[in-house]
């Protein structure tokens, strides 16, 4: 029958690190319907909220659907439609003016939470125009964990979810809500009805708290404090793995006097969190084999990120955790091209030194750049002039710490272009914005990158409206304005094919095959050893000195010291409708959380003359927002909860959507920064609050 639906396979993308095989009901190149797919490798039929509105991005009537080139003054939200040529051209023009007058490391190229096959060919595009400078918020996300867990122990320990754990500690992590990487909720939900066991380190009450043996509800932003004291714990009393840490670690005996300043009674001090059940938890954990951490991102939200980060693989290490079948491995990709060949990193050698944060000296294997690094560069020539970007997939007027800063950095360029789905508060402030096609509609393979072992399958499945291009597509075609031609294509399918060409399979067997996961190879390191340069887990770092770093993990103090005029301890955490500054224009999403809201205890709001739904002042010394109340007792009286990304579609463009009213990063700062990855704290920052008037 003519109209019947077309059922179609695909993975979910760009709602968050997209992960769940769906089933998606295709009629007259329009989705009628999605659903999990029941043989779905790591979902197995879930699906959230989220995708079922995600239809809804490509049909949306304000959505960008032809290049526009700005008229008028910067921001001030005029447009004109211009052709495909000419965006191409004018972007390309500007871009290579700048590297003219500035060298091509004046011109940066931006991107955000990773989000599919186009991230790599940003950094492509960045090392072809011979720029070492891309932007990227890798700096609060994920960035410490990879790179922390390679000068530690070689390999980046992600949770093995595919085998059983004993017991999981989730840390600062609420997969119900994120499905972190793509993979974790659903398999971890299906371990806990296994039998595996729980603690859960959050300040929050979350769900999950419900199926846990021990809540860790901790000050937000004292992770690094609470991992040293289940250390101290762990090796006073005897319970780590006394073969594996004899023969495989660097620096026990160092580490174990090191840690004895941090008792239980001290950190309690510090985290609030009862000296009885950090010791509970430290022998829960050493005791249970094997046992994951599932960690998040709020470990890496503040200045304090490497050490804290250090402590907590320390932890997997010294309890025999690390590489075992169930507990913290290093995931082998499937034969799949390399991201080096992939991104032309062999083009741009010198990367290292000429990069923005070279001058800043962050720590070696970094390769993207800070975003407060950026914003130096453009403001203040720190450490050379940078005067012109190309972003896509990405919304720095919300996600980088301090938007004033960003608007006043991005307002001083000669040139942004900007490529997105729909006009944003940082597309507003652009001189060239291109519409694109996105998920459903373009080919495109997830999960590359991701360190997990797989790639999934990410087959188009309607075709895109009007003018909208493939990101792959503009690039390749800018590649080949600005960059030597020979290494772009007649057509940017030829990416995904070269991705999966040492599979043996073709783009199209990829897909019907759905996704392609490497070989399991655990304690790789009996054959090897480590690849640090011990050859151990460096639980105290070799190369400390070499790179001016603290060679053993320390507690470094409060992201902010306590403060009568701030009194309240502020943090954030992702809401379970949106995917950090985006959709807030889906109908669907919006109905379910139509204001952004900050969780309050009631006897805090009782305090401060607060009731549910009103409109509250945020205030720390850097800035104040608007949100509104939310009471519940999920959270400490002293902490403040409040969402993150917020701005207003529906607002003004010529104020750019109103995004200082309820923007979290209004409440955050550059002012201090880690030393190792240029992080700010987005996490523990000292906050009061009051009703609006
Ligand atoms: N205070 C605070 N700041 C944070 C965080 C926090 O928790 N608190 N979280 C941090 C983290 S972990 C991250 S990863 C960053 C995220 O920061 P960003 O990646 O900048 O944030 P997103 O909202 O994901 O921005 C995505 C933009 O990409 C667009 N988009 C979606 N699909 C496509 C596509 O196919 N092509 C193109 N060109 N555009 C597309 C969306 O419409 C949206 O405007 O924010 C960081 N900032
Ligand atoms: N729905 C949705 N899913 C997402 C995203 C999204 O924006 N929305 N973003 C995606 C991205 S890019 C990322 S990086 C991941 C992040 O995924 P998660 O790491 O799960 O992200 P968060 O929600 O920031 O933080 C998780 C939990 O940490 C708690 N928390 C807050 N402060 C602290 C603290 O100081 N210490 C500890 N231990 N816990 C704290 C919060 O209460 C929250 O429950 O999610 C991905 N998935
Ligand atoms: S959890 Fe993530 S990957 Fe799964 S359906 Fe929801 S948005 Fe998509
Ligand atoms: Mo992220």
């Amino acid at each position: 029958m003519a109209d019947e639906l077309l059922w179609r396979k695909t993975h979910c993308a760009r709602m968050d690190h997209g992960g769940c095989a769906l089933l998606v009901g295709v009629k007259d190149n329009r989705i009628e319907a999605v659903q999990g797919d029941p043989d779905g490798f790591l979902n197995k039929g879930y699906i959230c909220v989220k995708s079922k509105a995600s239809p809804d991005r490509l049909t949306h009537p304000d959505r960008l659907v032809h290049p526009l080139k700005r008229v008028g003054k910067k921001g001030a939200g005029k447009w004109e439609r211009i052709s495909w040529p000419e965006a191409l051209s004018s972007i390309a023009g500007n871009l290579l003016k700048t590297k003219e007058q500035h060298g091509a490391r004046g011109v940066a190229f931006g991107v955000g939470m990773p989000k599919g096959l186009d991230h790599f060919i940003l950094i492509r595009l960045a090392n072809l125009f011979g720029s070492p400078n891309v932007i990227a918020s890798q700096d609060v996300c994920h960035a410490p964990r990879e790179i922390t867990g390679i000068h530690t122990c070689g390999f980046y320990p992600v949770a093995d979810f595919h085998h059983k754990s004993k017991l999981a500690l989730l840390w600062g992590s609420n997969i119900t809500s994120t499905n972190e990487e793509g993979e974790i909720c659903s398999m971890f939900l299906s371990q806990l009805k296994e039998g595996m066991e729980l603690i859960v380190v959050d300040p929050r009450r979350i769900d999950l708290v419900k199926k846990a043996k021990l809540w860790l509800p901790l000050r937000p932003g004292t992770d690094g404090a609470l991992a040293l004291g289940l250390l101290h714990v762990i090796i006073e009393e005897g319970l780590y793995d006394r073969e594996f840490t004899e023969k495989w670690t660097h620096g026990f005996p160092e580490l174990a006097r090191h840690v004895q300043t941090y008792t239980p009674e001290k950190v309690s001090k510090i985290t609030w969190v009862e000296s009885g059940l950090i010791r509970e938890a430290a022998r829960l954990y050493a005791r249970s084999k094997p046992a994951v951490i599932q960690w998040g991102n709020p470990i890496e939200h503040n200045t304090h990120t490497f050490d804290a980060v250090r402590a907590l693989i320390n932890l997997m290490a010294i309890c025999g955790n690390l590489d075992v079948p169930g507990g913290n491995v290093e995931a082998h990709d499937p034969k799949i091209i390399g991201l080096g060949p992939l991104v032309r990193a062999d083009l741009i050698p010198a990367k290292a030194k000429e990069m923005i944060s070279a001058h800043h000296r962050v720590i070696p294997r970094l390769m993207t750049i800070a975003p407060a690094f950026f914003r130096k560069a453009i403001l203040e020539d720190i450490p050379y002039p940078v005067r012109a970007a190309y972003m896509m997939c990405c919304n720095p007027m919300l996600s980088y710490a301090d938007s004033r800063q960003t608007h006043a950095a991005l307002s001083k360029l000669d040139f942004l272009a900007v490529a997105d789905l729909f006009m944003t508060p940082t597309a507003a402030l652009a001189d060239i914005v291109l519409p694109v096609a996105s998920h459903f509609e373009i080919d495109d393979i997830g999960h590359l990158g991701l360190g997990h072992g797989y790639i999934l399958a990410r087959p188009r499945v309607v075709d895109p409206p009007e003018e909208c291009w493939p990101d792959m597509k503009i690039m390749n075609e800018l590649g080949k304005l600005m960059t030597p031609a020979e290494h772009w294509y007649d057509d940017y399918h030829q990416f995904l094919e070269d991705v999966v060409k040492p599979s043996g399979l073709t783009y199209s067997q990829f897909c019907e095959k759905g996704y392609l996961k490497g070989p399991d190879r655990f304690r790789q390191y009996e054959e090897n050893g480590f690849r640090t340069p011990t050859g151990k887990v460096e639980l105290m770092l070799s190369t400390a000195e070499k790179f001016k770093l603290s060679s053993l993990p320390e507690y470094k103090g409060l992201p902010e010291e306590d403060d009568t005029e701030y009194p309240l301890i502020l943090t954030s955490a992702k809401s379970r409708y949106y995917l950090h500054s985006s959709y807030r224009w889906l109908e669907k999403l919006r109905k379910l959380r139509p204001h952004p809201q900050v969780e309050i205890h009631p006897a805090t709001a009782r305090q401060y003359y607060i009731q549910e739904g009103d409109d509250v002042v945020l205030e720390t010394r850097y800035g104040k927002i608007i949100q509104k109340a939310h009471l519940t007792d999920t959270l400490d009286p002293r902490v403040l909860c409040a969402a993150h990304g917020w701005w207003f579609p529906e607002g003004n463009p010529e104020t750019q959507y109103d995004w200082e009213k309820s923007n979290f990063n209004m409440l955050t700062s550059t002012q201090k920064l880690g030393r190792e990855f240029g992080t700010p704290n987005l996490k523990g920052l000292g906050c009061r609050i009051y009703k609006s008037a």
